[in-house]
């Protein structure tokens, strides 16, 4: 080795990886878990009496906020995944309990229930509000801002502009209903909607953080950063287990919003083409998608999860599977030992196209992910700067969970 090159090292076997992380969490019991099938929260399972049916990849907003208000309230229950129509086939057995094959539904003894505040209504009436209930007269107009908010967001963000004056306009219009946000943030003394966390916070959760990733990555708009009340609520929600449990990154938001939404449109301007830059290759540390310390269980949680699923990530992979084996022994190696560990040649495009398709909070925490992110593309970048074949933006196909079924265990 030379003077100046960096250390390096050879992969290690996959039972040599798998001696190095002991990363097993308690989906039953434990902290908010988006793998977890079943949720207890140390009560006997006949005390389940509501199945919760959301989507595979967790990108739902309407199902994150029923699953966050479950969680929140530590409601015994079951969770079924679902396919969603942009990756995949709807399963027949869903299709029959909710013909419209809409998510999320819930079973509350026995009963299906579709349309999330309807859920939460009828969830309420069980098991009591979360702080202030849904049809409280001071979580009303909260539930109505929220809703402004989202037209101005779809507005601006899911309609190509014909000039810059109405892309202009459309911004301000955004602008105008944050403000109305920071407004109903600021008053109350904490954090909060309003004076203690409960529903309204719940009902905001899934679109601000929508928002937070698609403005920053298609408009160079940086939400959470813009606003004081909007970048305290943030904090105070990653406080919460539960809500860091549910909590996705830029990446894999920016990326299922197009065929969820219908498109969304950049705009150009160079603000946004360092933040898309930024989110789509990195460094993915420090993007104000968490803010929250980093835990010490992140890499290990990271070796984990890929060495779970190491046959399924392999045999998807476009590169061929002992290029990909290798290669993708080698990003584990040096995600965990820091030291550069050089693929095999022409290894960059599959390397790359993991990268691009890693799940928060479907795979692994978003801390997680931002180091196995960049353990794959620091490997990549020693043997090569291709770049895998773009994400599609009408379709998640490459995301079918029927890929995944098989062999998972
Ligand atoms: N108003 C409904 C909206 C639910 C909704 O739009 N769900 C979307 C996913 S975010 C859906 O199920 N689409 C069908 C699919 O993608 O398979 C609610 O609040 O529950």
């Amino acid at each position: 080795m030379t003077s100046n090159s960096a250390a390096s090292s050879a992969p290690l076997s996959w039972s040599e990886l798998a001696k190095l992380t002991d990363f097993q969490p308690d989906l039953v019991n434990g902290p908010t878990n988006a793998q977890a099938r079943l949720r207890l929260f140390g009560r006997p399972e006949s005390e389940v009496r509501v199945t919760l049916y959301r989507d595979n990849h967790a990108w739902c907003p309407y199902c994150q906020k029923i699953w966050l208000w479950l969680e929140e309230k530590q409601i015994p229950y079951r969770i079924e995944k679902v396919t969603m129509f942009c990756y995949g086939e709807k399963e027949s057995w869903y299709r029959r309990k909710v013909p419209s094959g809409m998510l999320p539904a819930i079973e509350l003894d026995g009963r299906i229930i579709t349309e999330s505040d309807d859920i939460l209504i009828a969830l309420e009436r069980v098991y009591g509000a979360l702080g202030l209930g849904m049809q409280d007269p001071a979580v009303l107009p909260l539930r109505q801002l929220e809703r402004l908010l989202f037209r101005a967001w779809c507005s601006w963000l899911c309609y190509p502009t014909r000039s810059n004056r109405q892309e202009q306009a459309n911004r301000e219009q955004f602008i105008a209903a944050v403000a109305q946000v920071e407004a109903a943030l600021g008053a109350t003394p904490g954090p909060y909607f309003l004076a203690e966390f409960g529903t309204a916070d719940v009902i905001f959760t899934p679109y601000v953080e929508r928002m937070n990733a698609s403005l920053y990555y298609y408009k160079g708009y940086s939400m959470r950063e813009a606003n004081p009340r909007l970048a305290d609520w943030f904090a105070a929600m990653e406080s919460r287990s539960t809500y860091r449990g549910t909590q996705s990154d830029f990446h894999t938001h920016v990326h299922d919003l197009p065929p969820q939404m219908g498109g969304c449109w950049e705009n150009g301007e160079p603000q946004m083409q360092i933040n898309k830059a930024r989110v789509d290759q990195g460094p993915w540390a420090g993007l104000p998608d968490a803010t929250y310390p980093e835990p010490e269980s992140a890499r290990a949680e990271a070796l984990a999860r890929v060495i779970k699923h190491r046959a399924n990530i392999i045999r998807v992979n476009p590169a061929d599977d002992q290029l990909i084996d290798a290669a993708l022994r080698c990003a584990l190696t040096a995600m965990i030992t820091g030291e550069a560990c050089p693929p095999p040649p022409e290894a960059d495009l599959g390397l790359r196209y993991l990268r691009d398709r890693i799940n928060v909070p479907r795979d692994m925490s978003i801390y997680a992910a931002k180091h196995l992110r960049a353990a794959l593309e620091a490997t990549a970048a020693l043997v090569g700067d291709r770049q895998a074949t773009p994400i599609p933006m009408k379709h998640r196909r490459d995301q079918n969970p029927a890929e995944f079924a098989q062999n998972s265990g």
